[in-house]
Parts: C-alpha cells; sequence; structure tokens
C-alpha cells in the first residue's frame, strides 16, 4: 500500500511522548481504509499524489507522518492514529499546526467523511506557550471565593443586542444587587451604534461600584472587545488606562478571530494583567457534522495561549454536548494529566506543569433548577452562567439572580433545591416556571460510562462516527 509513491503505514512505531504529536482521525472514503490514512497522512506531513524527484532519505526519516493504528470499522472506514514528529512544527506558530493536520486533507476528493478527533502535544511543543496567568485560581481572587470555593455564578444580559448603554448597565446593576459574581455581554454586542463599547462600560463600572457597596462582593464584567486586531488593541489599552484589571475580565469570541488574532491579543491581556473570558461562538459549525474538528483540539490551544476562563458547554442546558462529553471538556480545561477515552474520541494527553487550568464555564439554556445537575457535572470549579434563565424570571433580573444565587447556597449547605425553595421564594418561583433537573440522572449517566468503557469502546469501533454520536 501507498500514496504518491511512499508508505506511511508503520503498525510498528510507537510514538514518542517526549518527541511526538499524536491525532486521532475518523475517516471514510469509496476506497480502503489504509489508502486513505494513506494519502491523509501524506497531504499532512511530507507527500501528495505522486512520487517527488526532490524527496531524500532526511526529509522522509525525520518530517513524515506515521500511520501507527487503523481500527477498522468497514473495509473503507475506520479510525486512523497518526504520529508527527515534533520538529514538523513551527515554534509558537499555531497556525502552521492547523494547516498541517487540519489543513488540505479536508479536501481530498475521495473522503465522504473526515473528522479530526483529537490531538495530543508533547510537554516539549507545550512550553512554547505560557498558558492562563489569572487561571481558574486568579478569577477565583478576583472574585473573593478561594475560601469559600462555591461556584460562580453570573448571566449575559439579554436581550442580546438593543439595550442602551444605561438600559443595559440598570440590567447589570440588578443582576449584582441579585448578588451574581459576573455580568457579560453576549458574544454578537461589542460596539454597535444603540450600545457604545466605551458607554457601555463606563455605566457598568458605575454600576459594579455601587451594587459592590451594597453586597460586599467583587463583582466582574466580561467585557467584549472581539474586532480587527488593531480595534481590539486600541480597547485593551483604553481599559489598561482605566486601572480596571480587578473587576473586568476581557472577553473574546475566540473561535471567530482565528489563533493568529487571538495569540497576539492574549500576549498583550497578559502584558497589562487583565484575565481573559473566551466565548466559543461558531465552534459547532465544524464540530457537528460528517466533515470537521472537535471542540476539544480548540480547547487545549485555548488553554496554551492563555484563555483564563472559557466556555465549554454544559451538559444539561440548550447546546450541543452529552454529560460525558462536557465532562471531557471539562477535565481538559482544570485537570493536568487526561486519560484516553476512546469511545469520546479523546487522547491521553498531560499538560505541562507550567499550564495553569482554566475556570470552565457552563453557559446556555441554564437556569436556578438546572443548578444541582450542573454542580453534580461539573463540580464546584465552574462559572454558570445564566442569560434567560435570569432575565425570563418572573420576578425579573434582580429577582432571577437571586434564584440562581440560592440555588448555589442551598448546594453549599447540602440541601436539594426543591426543598430549600419552600423557604426561598425567588428560587421557588424559578423552579415552578423551568422545573427542577435531578442531578441523580447525571451522576447514574456518569456512573454508566466509568462501568461501560469498554463496551462503549466496542461499540464505537463497531459503529464508528455514528457509535461515538450515541454519547453525544
Ligand atoms: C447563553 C448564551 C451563550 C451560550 C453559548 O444564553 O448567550 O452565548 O452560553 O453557548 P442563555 P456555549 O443563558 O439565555 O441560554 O457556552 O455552549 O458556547
Amino acid at each position: 500500500m501507498a500514496y504518491g509513491g511512499y508508505s506511511y503505514l508503520d503498525f510498528k512505531y510507537r510514538p514518542d511522548r517526549e518527541n511526538d504529536f499524536t491525532v486521532l482521525v475518523w475517516a471514510k472514503s469509496a476506497t480502503s481504509i489504509e489508502k486513505t490514512a494513506e494519502a491523509i497522512a501524506a497531504e499532512s506531513s511530507v507527500g501528495s499524489w505522486t512520487k517527488l524527484s526532490t524527496m531524500n532519505d532526511f526529509v522522509w526519516t525525520h518530517y513524515r507522518a506515521r500511520i501507527f493504528r487503523i481500527d477498522k470499522v468497514e473495509k473503507n472506514s475506520g479510525f486512523i492514529h497518526i504520529a508527527y514528529p515534533l520538529e514538523h512544527f513551527d515554534a509558537k506558530n499555531v497556525l502552521q499546526f492547523q494547516a498541517s493536520v487540519m489543513g488540505n486533507i479536508f479536501g481530498l476528493k475521495e473522503l465522504e467523511e473526515l473528522y479530526v478527533f483529537d490531538i495530543s502535544m508533547p510537554k516539549r511543543y507545550q512550553h512554547q506557550f505560557t498558558g492562563p496567568v489569572h487561571g481558574l485560581e486568579g478569577i477565583r481572587k478576583m472574585a473573593r471565593t478561594e475560601k469559600s470555593r462555591r461556584p460562580h455564578v453570573g448571566t449575559i444580559v439579554k436581550p442580546k443586542v438593543g439595550l442602551t448603554p444605561k438600559e443595559w448597565a440598570g440590567v447589570a446593576y440588578n443582576a449584582f444587587a441579585g448578588g451574581l459574581d459576573l455580568v457579560k455581554d453576549d458574544e454578537n454586542l461589542v460596539d454597535q451604534d444603540f450600545c457604545k463599547w466605551k458607554d457601555r462600560l463606563h455605566e457598568v463600572t458605575k454600576a459594579i461600584e455601587k451594587a459592590g457597596g451594597e453586597t460586599g462582593q467583587s463583582h466582574l464584567y466580561s467585557s467584549n472587545i472581539t474586532d480587527k486586531y488593531s480595534r481590539m488593541l486600541e480597547r485593551l489599552d483604553y481599559l489598561n488606562s482605566m486601572g480596571l484589571q480587578r473587576h473586568v475580565v476581557v472577553m473574546l469570541d475566540t473561535y471567530v478571530m482565528g489563533m493568529s488574532a487571538l495569540q497576539e491579543i492574549l500576549e498583550h491581556t497578559k502584558h497589562c494583567r487583565f484575565a481573559t473570558h473566551g466565548h466559543r461562538a461558531g465552534f459547532a459549525g465544524p464540530n457537528r457534522g460528517n466533515y470537521g474538528i472537535n471542540f476539544q483540539i480548540y480547547e487545549k490551544f485555548y488553554r496554551l495561549l492563555g484563555i483564563d476562563q472559557m466556555h465549554i458547554g454544559t451538559g444539561v442546558g440548550k447546546m450541543e454536548g452529552s454529560p460525558a462529553v462536557i465532562k471531557r471538556l471539562h477535565e481538559i480545561a482544570d485537570q493536568q494529566h487526561v486519560k484516553e477515552k476512546f469511545y469520546l474520541g479523546s487522547l491521553e494527553m498531560e499538560f505541562s506543569g507550567h499550564i495553569k487550568p482554566m475556570l470552565a464555564i457552563a453557559s446556555g439554556g441554564v437556569d436556578a433548577g438546572k443548578v444541582d445537575a450542573l454542580i453534580a457535572l461539573h463540580g464546584k470549579d465552574v462559572n454558570i452562567q445564566a442569560g434567560a434563565g435570569v432575565h425570563g424570571h418572573p420576578g425579573g433580573t434582580l429577582r432571577g439572580a437571586m434564584s440562581l444565587v440560592q440555588a448555589i447556597e442551598a448546594h453549599m449547605k447540602g440541601v436539594p433545591a426543591p426543598q430549600f425553595a419552600k423557604t426561598h421564594y425567588e428560587l421557588k418561583e424559578a423552579l415552578k416556571k423551568w422545573g427542577y433537573s435531578d442531578p441523580n440522572e447525571i451522576r447514574k449517566g456518569l456512573e454508566y460510562e466509568r462501568k461501560h468503557a469498554k463496551a462503549l469502546d466496542s461499540l464505537a469501533l463497531r459503529k464508528g462516527r455514528p457509535g461515538m454520536e450515541l454519547m453525544e
């Protein structure tokens, strides 16, 4: 078997943890899976469709990709495991990595399906990056929750767009007054005419001061600066000139802005000691189809580059992602060592010791009745964020915020929310409107997954990508 005159199959090869990247890919095509794997390995490393007069032994030995394992599902489909030598990749250049491993291969015309599930990066590669400066513990310090260790609670002001700066900050004030730690811009609100970024910032900082005086809390505002690079820099300089590091978290739509702008702007946020909030709007486009890239790959880069708190989904709310899938994303956010879970399409990876954990954000279709279930899934190191679940409360934003805070209080006291609601009106109203998600269902699901990991692996190996989708 060969492609373009060379064979990249090397089933005896054992990836070197210090020096190799490993990549897990699902592929299906009109030809045999081995041939498809050869084409993918060639196109993403040193080869092409025909033999090259310019190939030499040194290039072949040092830079080629090696297909070290194929889990065949049908004759023409399966999971391909590929190792790439570290030297293949340009230092500190995520784009070059993307263009190699997640680039041309998607255009190969014989493919019917191609999904890059995961990558595992050697620590030597990770040493090029500095990771989060603040991370989970730094954000906790800002919100002064390092002792209580309770989950953070936040809201996204709704309507997503359209409110004036004063209206917007009025909503933010009510949310803070109700006890929320964080208020954030939505992913599609930046500097529109009806709500200019600076005007909103000024109004919100007043709201933070006023509410903080009343609640005694240290409230945070995630301000969306996403734009072309020069305008993001202007906004960052402005935030810096105002010395807002204690209360403003710089929010970035990480996926739509692309790795280049993200990497650059994070160097500046770190330089001025601002914490950052990563919103992943758009990631799901290439995450859900038969041709795609799993979000966990982006998430790993976001952590290496230095996002401090990151949206990862909920497992119980309105956005895609089963509890098992989201739990894995949570591990990538704040664990140093994540083990292989083949049935989730995820590889083992050890984050280097200098890469701090990010605070995971569970957001999207959340309300007070889901808090117990969210904590059963995410633990207490999480920022639980509800937009409509606060502003859609029958008593308005203030009471909506209070309902979330009460749900957290109940959990910290070990009392289930429905019981706590008997003596807490705002929580009671929230549960009446949206119901209660039983955390035991989540626990049962996670236990099932733990007990049946082997069976789930073999299901994935029998059914291929659809087998993994059964988990979602
Ligand atoms: C949620 C919301 C966020 C989503 C994004 O609003 O506006 O943009 O969390 O999804 P609401 P994800 O609370 O009203 O549903 O966090 O999965 O990327």
